[in-house]
């Protein structure tokens, strides 16, 4: 039997190359290896606000991008997290197993509640809910951007402590992240990472950026005062354009170097722009093609499901009977 791997993303807004380079171009590859479920996580979304009718869109549109980036449905399974009810169900009995401290401590969560007035219990217990759409599949490997490794070490823990309290019961999963492109950080601000809610016009390049619009963003990308690159002293705002366009060319380090060492920035610019326009053209043309007929999303969100829900059925009652809970099976 293969090794399941389970990976996930919100329906909160535009995917961008971070969203692309951190996690979805890693499933594709890894994808024929293992048993793999891609998951639409929607439950995650609203721990934060959202328009319900943008939501649903959302959904559907994350959807057409993960088989616009090559997930094939026929061998991965894709699923709305909110369409198998194993994941809200096994959230509930995690929340009792884990201590508050541990999710007081997450950076996540105190950097998401400091721009909220009224924090909500969701995004506190976001890491747990995740947690539970990992261990509801047993998956044993969870690629992720280094954004979600703090999370992941969780997952780990509250895995470990409901074993110890309750008997073996799960696998504990390992991280996997990408070699290069596990952290693209924003193109107006090198020092943070780049995000679907950052608000900036020039932060991100989004997946479905029109070529004149990634040119533009990437040509006014945040560098530094030295006037061409030195691999010796690379400023935060270098280092991430040399890094995008690694990870969409996947060239080697002497490659990189030879090419890059002493450009100046705005040729730098030039070619980054131009690796993220050819990189992206396939899947945006993909995308035009996938989105013309709306049954072809529907249908592969409802096979995904249909697949998984006997796996998140088995885990939970087996849940249930280790905790001593009720069951009609
Ligand atoms: N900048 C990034 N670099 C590399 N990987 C990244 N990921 C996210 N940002 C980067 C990876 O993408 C997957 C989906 O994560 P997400 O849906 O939480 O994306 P987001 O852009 O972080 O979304 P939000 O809504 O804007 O969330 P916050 O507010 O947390 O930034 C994950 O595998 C993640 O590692």
């Amino acid at each position: 039997m293969k090794v399941r791997v389970l990976s996930g993303v919100q329906p909160t807004g535009n995917l961008h190359i971070g969203n692309y380079l951190g996690a979805l171009k890693n499933w594709v590859k890894i994808q024929y290896d293992y048993e793999s479920i891609f998951c639409i996580v929607d439950l995650h979304a609203i721990t934060v606000y959202q328009n319900p009718q943008e939501l649903r869109s959302n959904i559907h549109q994350l959807a057409a991008l993960f088989l616009a980036c090559g997930i094939d449905p026929k061998h991965s399974s894709i699923i709305a997290q909110s369409s198998v009810p194993g994941h809200a169900e096994l959230a509930w009995m995690f929340t009792c197993v884990t201590p508050l401290g541990w999710l007081e401590r997450m950076t996540q969560f105190k950097a998401k509640s400091e721009a909220q007035e009224t924090i909500g219990d969701g995004l506190l217990q976001y890491p747990v809910l995740m947690a539970a759409d990992i261990l509801l599949y047993q998956a044993k490997i969870v690629p992720v951007g280094d954004d979600q490794r703090q999370h992941l070490e969780l997952t780990r823990d509250i895995a470990q402590r409901f074993n110890s309290q309750y008997g073996e019961t799960f696998v504990l999963p390992e991280t996997k992240l990408p070699l290069v492109g596990a952290r693209v950080m924003g193109l107006d601000d090198p020092t943070t990472k780049m995000s679907k809610s950052a608000t900036g016009a020039g932060h991100a390049v989004a997946l479905l950026d029109p070529p004149a619009v990634i040119r533009k963003k990437i040509m006014r990308a945040t560098t530094d005062s030295q006037p061409g690159v030195n691999f010796e002293s690379k400023g935060a705002g270098v280092e991430n354009l040399l890094n995008i366009h690694q990870a969409f060319t996947e060239w080697t380090d002497d490659q990189m170097r030879a090419h890059f060492e002493g450009m100046r920035y705005g040729d730098l610019k030039k070619t980054v722009a131009e690796a993220v326009v050819d990189g992206l053209m396939p899947i945006q043309q993909r995308y035009q093609e996938i989105t013309a007929d709306p049954s072809i999303i529907t249908a592969v969100l409802k096979e995904g499901a249909l697949r998984v829900i006997p796996i998140a059925q088995a885990t939970v009652e087996l849940t249930k009977q280790r905790m001593g809970l009720y069951s009609l099976v």
